[in-house]
Parts: C-alpha cells; structure tokens; sequence
C-alpha cells in the first residue's frame, strides 16, 4: 500500500461534519449540543455505513466482474465493536476526536457506548471476522454468510466465584450497522414428506415454510476504498407473524406462534456444548442460513444472466467447519429438483464449488447428525446424502479399497448404530463433496491427513491441503494498540498496516537500546491502562512493573488453564516458603467463558476465583503475586489486556489445539510466548527462533505414545512433591476454609482422569516459567526478544492466510 493512499479519505471534514450532525437531527432527533455519548455513538456509526455503502456498490458487488466471487458460510462471525476499527480504516479517527472534542465529548467515550458484535464462540468466529477484513484488503469480492443471532454468545458475570450466564442482548433498539433488506428475503422449506410427480421424479412437498430476511454489514478495507458485505439472516415464520383472526378470537398466544417459531430458529447462539438437547433446533439454523445463502447466490448469478452450468465459475463457497456442510446436499437439490440438471452435472458443479476448513481434532467437535432426524426436518436431503454415499462407495471408494470392509466402514458418510440408527459424518461428507479441504496449521493439517482422513488423502492426492491461521493486523496491531502503532510508524513507516511483513524492518532496531526503551514504554503505558481497568472490574490493586502473564481463550480442558493455576499455587507456596528470596512480580491475567453445560470448565473457573481471593489478600507475598479473571472475555476486552501483555500462554496438551490465533495476536503485539509444541506454535517458534519463545512439554509423538500405554496422573501426583502440594491444597480446603471440598472436584480430576495430562506436562511447564522469571528480570534481554516477537510474526497476517486461500484453495 502506498503512503498516499493511507492518507487519503474518503471524505473530507467539511462534508463529515455535515453528514454528522445530519444523522444527528434526522435519524436521533438530537443535535450536537444536546447528544448523549450513546447518540454520537449511533450518528458516527451511520456516517460511516453510508461511506461505506457508497463504496460498495463500486466494488465487491460489480456485477460484471470476472473474477470468483467468495461466499464465507459460518455460523458464527466474532466481529467485535465495529466504529473505531471503522473510523481507522476510514482514515477519520483524528477527524472524529478533534470534532467531538470541539463539543466537550471524548472519543473514547463514545467508543465505549458500543456493545460487542458477539455472534460467535471463540476462534473460529474470529476467525471468519479476521478473514472478512483481509477478504476487503486483497480486493477479493466476498459475502460473509452467517445468522443475525437476536443473542450473541451469554453474558460472563461472577457471583461468588461462580459464572452466571446472562443474555447478551446486543441490539436491543437495533444495530446502526446493519441494513435491513427485506426486498431480498427468501423463502425456504422445512419438515414434510416426498412425493413422486408424473414424470416419476421425487418432490420434496415440505410443511413449514420459512423466511430468511437479509440484514447486511459492510466490510471496508483499510483506506475504505473496497468493501464488501457480511449478510446476515433473520428468521421469520409465515408471511404474516401474527394470525389476525385467532388475535381477534382472543387466541393471542396462539396468534403469536409464528412470531415466537421464527425467532427462536435466529434467536441464539449455541454455545460449544456437548449436550444433546436442542439440537434439533441448531440443525434448523445451520439448514437455514446456509439454504438462504445459496438461494442469495443463485439469485444474484441469474440476475446477471449467467446459465447455471458457469456457477462454480463465478462463485467458490468456503465452509467454516462443518456447520454449514448442509450446503453440499442443498445444492445438489437446487440444481436437480429446481433446475433440472442431472446428477453428474450437478454433482460436478457442487464439488466444484465447495471447499472445507477443518478446524478440530476432538472426536466430540466432529458433527454427526442422526439420519432419522435429518430425514424427518430434510427428507430430501437425506435421499441426496444417501445417493452421494452410494456412488461414491460403489465408484471411487470400491475402485481403491475393494472389498476392504473396514475401511469402506470407515470413509462411509453413514455410521450405522446399533440401536438401528445411522450416523451422519459431516466431516466425510464435507471431505466428498468438497474440491479442497484445509487444515489451520501446518501441525494441525499434517494431523487431518495422517490420523483424521488418511484414507481420504490416499484417495483425493492434493485435496487435502494447510493453510495457515492468521490476524488482521488492522485490529489487532493498528487499533488495538495505538501507542506501538506510533511506534512503527516513526520507525518502519506506516504500509505494515497492509503489508505486515514490513515487521521484518524492526530486527535491526532490537540492538538499539533507545529504541528497547520506546518499546518498553509503550507497554508500561498499556499496562498502566490496563490496571485501572482490573482495578474498575475485580476491585483488585495491579502493579504494572509486574510481567503480566496472560491466558485469554474459551475455558476448556485441554487448553489447560488448570495446568495455569497448579503453576500459580506452586509459586503461591514458594513465596511463602522463601520470602526473602528475589522473587519476579507477577500479575495472571484470565478472560475466558465456559459453556453452560461444560462443568469441569465451570469448577476451574470457581477454583481460579477463589485461589485469586486467597493470594490477593494475602499481605505476607507484599504484592509479589496477584491473580485476576476479567469478567465477560469478549473481543474488546481482548484489545485492552493484549497490548498489555508480557507472557501469552499457549499451553494446550500437543495435538489437541488445531492452531489458536491468540497465540498470534499476543506475540504480535511484543508478548513473549510460554507454549507447547502445538497448534500455530509451532510456526510461531520456527519464526521467531527458539531463544525468543518458552517452548516446553511433551511432543504429539510423547502424548500418544503416553496414552497408548495407559496414562496414570497419580504417577505425577505422588512423585512431584510441588505438585503434590498444589493439589493437595485444593483437596483440603486452603483456598475456601469455610467450604473446605468446594474445589475437590478439580482435584479429583486431575488426580485421576487428566484427560489433557497438564500432571504430564507440569514439571516442563514450572521448569520453563522459571526462565520466564529470570529473563523478565534482565530488561534488556527481554526487551530485544519482544521486539524480535513483532518483527517476526508479519507472516501471522490474516492478509497472508487470505492469499494462502486464493492461490491453495479457490484458486486452479
Ligand atoms: C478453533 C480451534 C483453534 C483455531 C480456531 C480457528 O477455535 O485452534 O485457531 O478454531 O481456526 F480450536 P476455538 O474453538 O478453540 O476457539
């Protein structure tokens, strides 16, 4: 990107302010001298949808373009707040700040007016976010498809130590960045039965009809110049949501059931949840979005009259895991039952434009849906589903393996059950009807091919393929930590912002003990910032001279935040026991929400809380030690802890994190990491060098080979005698005298199960940590290997992943 266009804007004050205060009066009714924060907030944000849609009508919809048009299917998209990436990428923040200056209001203010875009779990929302800006910045027209959840992901609150779950109602009077487009509403079909016309051909006659109403948010690049959409569905029941004749009998619920159906189909997110409850409902949605998406698709090729046969050329669907693996048989259907193909054509065409991220290994995160309820909400896409699996066992599968029993069982999309009932594979089906499948790291893609699909890899050579996780380095680098952005800009210049590997610039600048200095100031001022924030949300008094040490990430068992907390208790009982020793300061910074029904993850989150009270307030470690859980792990909290972080922690069991993007963005932003050999880590360790990263633990080879010989943590347990203190301690109650078995359960578990061995991994993990400490205290010496951290993770752009997919994935 070149220096000038950073710099040019789309629009200039004069007009900004203008349309300012025009949204101001007509769309609020207010005017500058009147408007609460909350006003400037919406009025800011229309300004900037309208440039934005300006800008869209000239790019990623151009209806003659030639190039393959990207529809991104996720049913979760973690966008986050939406203005001041906006204002930055607009090139309008200062503009924005001197203007509602001029009026006594302060940005920051009204930045914080915003709530959370949370439509997503974790890494994989984010993911689809991050992918959404870098689709905008390599001028790849895209449409993010996904659900207008009426909830995002739950509110964290704690209570007691205790998460509580509250709905997280994020547009309650509605979104300023979403344009509603009810003229492009489309119609689908769910439940009812098949019927064979007279041409003896089969006819899905459903029961209940469905609506999906778009509602679009534009996606800019930075300098705004390009932008494309991120459309999201609204569910809606009937034409008319409300029955006017049982209204007027009185039958009002009744009258309302359509209005009550429709919203419960786009009314939640479903949290990662391993119970089965409701699962009928989170098929509906994934049906949903994903059989609205492709009608949107069909309905713009033919609009620009273009015959069906050249779909797959114009347009290249991405599934974002299986979620949205209902597409494949949904688009066999429409091109066969609506469009009269055949099946070879159709079938050429569907896997000619489906491609498929894998994004686990956990056999528990691998979809299957039961035949017998699919067939009874989809009848005709179980007779498709049912028609792929028989050619592709009678062609291509008898063709390799013959009558290999066990493995034909294996690849099948079918797992037969023995209660009678059928499985769907998900994944086998998305690995069939898919034209490339691709794993998130290179660790976790050589894993899909060896131990997940060897098979299908033997079959499809090249099929299957890596494509490197990445971060937008716009969020995550220019606006979430505007300090080091300055930074960069005075001594690299300001094209990293699109073209990251311009990092690379700062390695000489690691020798220079001035330029250390500025680049330690940065984070003591970020840190400042953020312990003001701890103080506001835990109440809880944070030195920033400490090395903040820093796991933000959902809570689940094998990304072993309880490894984490075993290490922080040792550490506990090693200031007590030398108080006088030199010991490093530290502050454990946690974000992290469990799912509801997870309640191992809920008791780690209890234990985490009630360690912190007990050390907190512990006088005797002079504040040495501090432990703290930010409530409500969302992405902008995330933008305060990680400009201020020292040490990321990426300490998942080898093999179980596909990649993790936290680890990216940390290491980004100069933290140190402490991490297994896993996931992205990997790649993060190759690039930035083993002196500059704590790698410890076992290897995916050690993991395995321990579980094949029968994994026993009460080996570890009794014969470390630290960790047996640790654990000890949250056995006996030191942590909640007046509840003493309150943590036991994680004890227990850890003892006796330890699914993730963190017992396996905790002698590596303390042994490493001590490192930790002793560089901390050599400023010098850490500050070079931070700097060395930014200057080499410009590969860990998003914008890069981006490319990756054009050229491995969509492109020949
Ligand atoms: C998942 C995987 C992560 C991976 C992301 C994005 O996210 O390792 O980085 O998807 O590919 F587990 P989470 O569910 O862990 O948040």
């Amino acid at each position: 990107m070149s220096k000038k266009k950073s710099e040019t804007t789309l629009m200039d004050n004069n007009s900004f302010t203008v349309e300012l205060e025009k949204h101001l009066r007509r769309e609020l009714g207010t005017s500058p001298k009147r408007a609460t924060a909350h006003d400037w907030w919406q009025a800011l944000s229309l300004t900037l949808r309208d440039i934005n849609l300006d800008q869209l009508q000239q790019s990623g919809l151009d209806e003659n373009q030639e190039e393959r048009h990207v529809c991104y299917l996720s049913m979760e998209f973690l966008m986050g707040r939406l203005l001041g990436d906006a204002l930055m990428n607009l090139g309008l923040y200062e503009t924005a700040a001197t203007l509602l200056q001029s009026y006594g209001v302060r940005l920051s203010d009204v930045l914080d007016q915003e709530r959370d875009m949370s439509l997503g779990n974790g890494g994989l929302g984010r993911l689809a976010a991050c992918f959404m800006d870098s689709l905008a910045n390599r001028n790849i027209p895209a449409t993010g498809y996904g659900i207008n959840y009426r909830y995002g992901l739950f509110r964290q609150v704690f209570v007691d130590g205790y998460q509580k779950e509250k709905p997280d109602v994020w547009r309650e009077f509605g979104s300023p960045w979403e344009t509603c487009r009810p003229s492009e509403t489309v119609e689908i079909g769910l439940f009812g039965h098949m019927e064979m016309d007279h041409d003896g051909n089969n006819r899905w006659v459903p029961s209940k009809k469905l609506f999906g109403v778009p509602w679009d948010i534009t996606i800019p690049s930075f300098g705004g110049q390009y932008v494309n959409r991120l459309r999201l569905w609204e569910s809606l029941v009937g034409a008319y949501p409300i029955d006017l004749d049982k209204y007027n009998q009185g039958e009002y619920l009744e009258a309302c059931r359509n209005l009550v159906d429709g919203d419960t189909i786009s009314g939640v997110l479903y949290p990662e949840d391993s119970t089965p409850q409701g699962k009928d409902l989170r098929l509906i949605q994934q049906y949903f979005f994903t059989a609205c998406s492709l009608k949107d698709i069909i309905r713009q090729h033919k609009q620009r009259g273009l015959p069906m046969g050249s779909l797959a050329k114009h347009y290249a669907l991405q599934l974002n895991d299986t979620h949205p693996a209902i597409a494949i048989p949904e688009l066999m259907r429409l091109l066969m039952d609506e469009e009269g193909m055949v099946w070879n054509q159709a079938w050429a065409i569907t896997q000619e434009m489906c491609h498929y991220t894998n994004h686990t290994l956990l056999p528990e995160a691998l979809e299957k849906w039961s035949a017998s309820l699919l067939g009874r909400i989809l009848p005709r896409h179980l007779q498709i589903i049912e028609m792929i699996n028989y050619v592709f066992l009678n062609g291509e599968a008898k063709e390799q393996w013959g009558d290999n029993l066990e493995i034909i069982q294996k690849v099948s999309i079918f797992e037969e059950l023995d209660n009678g009932d059928r499985m769907i594979r998900m994944a086998n089906l998305s690995v069939i009807g898919s034209r490339r499948v691709n794993g998130v790291a290179a660790l976790h893609s050589g894993l899909v091919k060896a131990n997940l699909f060897p098979e299908f890899d033997a079959l499809y050579p090249g099929k299957l393929v890596n494509v490197t996780n990445g971060v937008t380095p716009r969020r995550w680098l220019a606006h979430c930590n505007p300090g080091l952005a300055r930074l960069l800009d005075r001594n690299i210049g300001t094209d990293w912002r699109t073209d990251l590997d311009q990092l690379e610039k700062l390695t000489p600048l690691a020798e220079s003990p001035d330029f250390l200095d500025a680049f330690a100031n940065v984070r003591f001022k970020n840190k400042e910032r953020l312990a003001r924030l701890i103080e506001k949300e835990c109440k809880v008094t944070v030195n920033p001279n400490a090395l903040f040490d820093v796991q933000i990430k959902r809570l689940h068992e094998y990304k072993r935040q309880q490894l984490n907390l075993l290490h922080i208790i040792s550490l506990y009982h090693e200031m007590l026991d030398n108080p006088d020793a030199d010991h490093t300061p530290r502050v454990f910074v946690f974000g992290a929400k469990a799912a509801p029904g997870y309640v191992l993850a809920k008791q780690i989150i209890l234990a985490i809380n009630k360690i912190a009270q007990v050390i907190n307030n512990d006088r005797r470690l002079d504040d040495r030690l501090k432990v703290v859980f930010l409530p409500d792990y969302r992405v902008s909290l995330a933008e305060q802890i990680i400009p201020a972080a020292d040490l990321s922690e990426q300490i998942s069991t080898a093999g179980f994190e596909a990649s993790g993007t936290g680890n990216m963005k940390l290491g980004l932003n100069g933290a140190l990491t402490i991490g297994t050999l896993d996931g992205a880590n990997v790649e993060i360790a190759e690039a930035v060098g083993d002196d500059n990263i704590f790698i410890f633990g076992k290897t995916v080879d050690e993991i395995a080979a321990l579980q094949q010989q029968g994994y026993n943590p009460y080996h570890y347990y009794e014969s470390n005698p630290v960790l047996k203190r640790a654990i000890d301690s949250l056995m006996n109650g030191s942590f909640c005298q007046h509840k003493p078995d309150l943590l036991k359960p994680v004890a227990e578990d850890l003892m006796h199960r330890d699914q993730f061995m963190a017992l396996a991994d905790f002698e590596s993990y303390r042994e490493a940590q001590q490192k930790v400490s002793e560089t901390f205290r050599k400023p010098r010496l850490w500050w070079r290997k931070a700097v060395l951290n930014t200057a080499r993770l410009g590969g860990f752009s998003s914008d890069r992943s981006i490319a990756d997919y054009a050229e491995k994935v969509w492109g020949e």
